[in-house]
């Protein structure tokens, strides 16, 4: 009883897991996306804040410069990308309305650069829940990535007490 349940299962997964890897082929083919967007996190918002910043790093393996014209954040209201400016000895941020990425080139959204910031979640954000990320370029491309809930503390230990860079956000 117990091996004829298996052996359908086995049967099953043989039958799936092909066309399962051909379609993930298929689809970044179709796309034809040189773009690849890793370690995409969200920090929660701390208690009153109303916004949060999220960082990734994004490569464009083409032979073209892309331009990244905005990002949506699944639950956000609202996303907007700034950079971190020094003004006078101080450091404040701006909104951008777009970033080129040269071709071959990489950039990394991080503390104290470019950053994201999110707003009007649609409700608290959970430590390890996987959100979506999607970047939106200028040619109408786009690469969507899942973008993981962090808390600021585990962010902290990861960088070994960096307290460097110790901004509003
Ligand atoms: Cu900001």
């Amino acid at each position: 009883m117990f091996s004829k349940y298996l052996g359908a299962f086995v049967t099953a997964t043989l039958i799936f897991l092909p066309s399962l890897t051909f379609s993930v082929q298929a689809q970044s083919q179709e796309h034809g996306s040189n773009l690849q967007l890793n370690n995409a996190k969200i920090r929660q918002f701390l208690p009153s804040a109303k916004s949060t910043a999220a960082y990734f790093s994004l490569a464009n393996h083409s032979d073209k410069q892309r331009v990244l014209k905005s990002a949506l954040i699944s639950k956000m209201g609202r996303v907007e990308m700034h950079e971190h400016v020094h003004q006078n000895g101080m450091m404040r941020m701006q909104q951008v309305n777009e970033i080129a990425i040269a071709a071959h080139s990489s950039i990394e959204f991080k503390p104290g650069g470019y950053h994201l910031m999110a707003f009007e979640p649609a409700e608290e954000l959970k430590k390890d829940e996987q959100l979506s990320l999607t970047l939106l370029f200028a040619n109408g491309e786009q690469v969507t990535a899942s973008l993981q809930v962090v808390s600021l503390q585990d962010e902290m230990q990861q960088k070994g007490h960096d307290h460097s860079q110790h901004n509003h956000h």
